[in-house]
């Protein structure tokens, strides 16, 4: 077992009397209509049938009795009646209704859609059904994307390196491109769209120019024509001095006319070769990335040129927002602050791309105020599946919780209820473009994501980005089906280790909103830290913690960092009373002796909250321990290890920050609490480990 199927494993049903029922329903099928995404589908439900029923299904011409009928709503005809037709409406061009039908005098199971991309993810869905032993007896599924583009990002380097990548090198071997096309590519993009994403950006936001030129655009083409039947679209991201750096232009100013020509031009000759192709990701004037204001031009000027170029095509930019120059007293404002007042100023195919929180991708952050704030700008949420900040791919941390966090943070931006969630679906402001984007935690280890859990990511963007409205709980039962099978007793102890994971890596690493406690490599504790993270000149740290107390002081008394959220929830977050204590350190400077809701102090609770993030993990450990008989030995063996590896980690984390803050707090750990096994300069001199 080495985890290269991913939750596409169709192993055969293992309830006798579900494998007899499924056998009498489905005894052949048929397809109608003809295309490579058909074939697609084809072949995806022949393979899975004859897996998970142990027999191969035959296909028929003609609908028989007890069969799979999978047909595009223009080729049903009579078969499809009133009500077919009218629910179909509703579904657009990639939703698909499953059904069974009676009809004719005889009983199928309908797989049918407005377009032959509804129907493989129809198919998809079908199989899934079956693979997680559902009845089928009396089936009525119809389902549809939320959101227009569900994308993810590879932060992957033309040489192979992959930044902040943690499983192996990069999945696109760019030196036998377009000549080789290996398998991996066919089984990444059946991954993808089994989970319904549509899109993918191949390479790193800090682009190498490469890309651009004629060389690389080939074999962009040859993954776009891999990708293209699974309904993936491909898309760059550019480098915007690319016209100097390979157009030998002696500008990149958004202004000058032979730079927006060169951009037309480098569309045009990108669409002559994909005529499908999505568009630009961009990171400009962000971490030393070029961008419009080295000429005195705006973010909106630049990115409404590149919108310009791609506008006859139909391509998009996706303008990102994670930008701060360390300028003002506290960083978390200036994304903010910079792209605020450019609300209703991009042109209409633009999306302005904002990381889920307002620092970047941290174990927890409040929402990003932006959110809240852009109601003419069409906004592509995006989230890291990456674990940068979360233990690489040796923790286990599910992140469908930290998604669903964000997705349903009421951002009150027309009143209450209007969530992230809404407010990208374009349901608070309408939207004509929908997005969100997920930065790619795959590389070329043989499981994809080398933790076998981080699989579970990748699932749970895919299956989120369809519905931004899905339960994080529900999506990982399903996701645990279909990589670990129907126990229900390995099914109840994968619920509890996977769902309790992110909550442990937040106390273990930074609990009651405290934030950027990290080494250079991001993977260890240095809350003692003052180069990179602290705002440049003050060399002050993120934490601020004094004799007095600990926390980040953004009430309006403070940074005012408040201030960037709608009224109601200003008021919230400034009153340490009734900021959710989740936030407390994230927006207060709270006293060592302050009362938090537990009724110990905020010492005391700090040291509770760390030790439980360490015995939670040990809970996770043994929970796992208890199914090993229910688990292959390859996946058990592989997941004990790296959880062993987790326990320690999250011991560091835990005695590193608690020693390290108590030299202000001056106060004892509680004695019931293990104490640390070594002293500050202890932890202060471990390696930086990894990447
Ligand atoms: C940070 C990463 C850095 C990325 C940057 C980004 O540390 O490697 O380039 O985000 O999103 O999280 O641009």
């Amino acid at each position: 077992e080495d985890g290269y199927k991913l939750w596409l494993r169709y192993d055969r049903i293992q309830n006798k009397k579900t494998l007899s029922l499924y056998q009498d329903q489905l005894k052949q099928y048929t397809f109608m209509g003809s295309s490579a995404t058909i074939n697609a589908a084809k072949t995806e439900l022949r393979n899975g049938l004859s897996s998970l029923l142990g027999k191969k299904i035959p296909e028929t011409d003609a609908i028989k009795n007890n069969s799979i009928v999978v047909a595009p709503l223009s080729r049903l005809g009579a078969n499809a009646d009133k009500e077919l037709r009218a629910q179909l409406r509703q579904l657009g061009k990639e939703g698909f209704i499953i059904k069974n039908i009676t009809g004719g005098g005889k009983n199928y199971t309908l797989i049918t859609a407005n377009s032959d991309i509804g129907l493989l993810y129809g198919t998809f869905r079908f199989l899934q059904i079956l693979a997680s032993e559902t009845s089928i007896a009396r089936l009525s599924v119809s389902d549809f994307p939320r959101l227009q583009n569900r994308l993810l990002n590879h932060w992957d380097n033309p040489d192979g390196s992959i930044e902040r990548g943690y499983a192996g090198r990069s999945i696109f071997e760019w030196n036998t491109l377009p000549g080789k096309i290996s398998r991996r590519y066919i089984d990444y993009a059946r991954a993808n769209a089994s989970v319904g994403i549509n899109g993918t950006v191949l390479n790193n936001v800090n682009a190498n120019p490469n890309i651009l030129t004629p060389e690389y655009l080939v074999k962009v083409k040859a993954l776009a024509d891999a990708f293209r039947p699974y309904g993936i679209k491909v898309y760059v991201s550019v480098n915007f001095a690319a016209p100097i750096r390979i157009g030998k232009l002696a500008t990149a100013d958004p202004a000058d006319p032979a730079v927006k020509q060169w951009w037309k031009k480098k569309a045009d000759e990108i669409y002559q070769l994909i005529p499908d192709f999505g568009g630009f990701c961009v990171k400009a004037n962000s971490e030393g990335q070029p961008g419009p204001q080295d000429y005195g031009r705006s973010h909106t000027d630049g990115a409404n040129m590149l919108a310009e170029a791609l506008a006859p095509h139909r391509g998009i930019v996706m303008w990102r927002a994670f930008v701060y120059k360390n300028r003002e007293q506290d960083r978390i404002r200036e994304s903010y602050d910079e792209f605020h007042p450019t609300n209703g100023k991009f042109a209409s195919n633009v999306f302005l791309q904002v990381k889920n929180g307002p620092i970047d991708f941290q174990p927890r952050e409040p929402f990003h105020p932006l959110f809240g704030a852009m109601d003419k700008t069409p906004l592509m949420l995006e989230v890291q599946l990456t674990q940068e900040y979360l233990g690489f791919s040796t923790h286990l941390v599910y992140l469908g919780p930290l998604f669903e966090e964000c997705l349903q943070s009421d951002t009150y931006a027309k009143g209450q209820g209007t969530t992230v969630a809404k407010v990208i679906e374009g349901k608070v402001s309408p939207q004509k473009m929908t997005g969100i984007a997920g930065v790619a935690n795959i590389g070329d280890a043989r499981n994809w994501t080398a933790h076998p859990f981080a699989q579970a990511n990748w699932y749970a963007f895919g299956r989120m980005s369809w519905n931004p409205e899905l339960k994080a709980s529900g999506v990982i039962r399903e996701w645990n089906i279909l990589t670990f099978g129907n126990n229900k007793v390995l099914l109840d102890g994968l619920q509890q280790i996977t769902m309790q994971s992110r909550e442990a890596a937040v106390n273990y690493m930074g609990p009651l909103g405290l934030t950027m406690l990290m080494d250079i490599s991001h993977y260890r504790p240095a809350p003692w830290r003052r180069d990179k993270p602290a705002p440049t000149g003050t060399r002050e740290s993120f934490h601020r913690a004094d004799e007095k107390g600990i926390g980040f002081d953004r009430t309006a008394a403070g940074s005012d960092a408040v201030s960037q959220y709608a009224g109601a929830l200003k008021e919230r977050f400034n009153d340490i009373h009734t900021c959710p204590e989740k936030f407390l350190l994230w927006f207060h400077h709270a006293d060592w002796d302050y009362k938090t809701s537990s009724g110990k102090t905020l010492w005391n609770e700090l040291c509770y909250r760390y030790s439980a993030g360490v015995y939670t993990v040990r809970a996770m450990q043994n929970k796992w321990e208890t199914l090993k008989t229910l688990v292959d030995p390859e996946r058990f063996t592989l997941v004990k290890n790296l959880l062993t590896e987790q326990e320690k980690e999250a011991v560091i984390w835990r005695d590193a920050c608690l020693l390290y803050f108590q030299t202000f707090s001056k106060r004892p750990i509680p004695a019931e609490l293990e104490a640390p096994a070594h002293d500050l300069e202890y932890y202060k001199a471990l390696k930086v480990s990894m990447n």
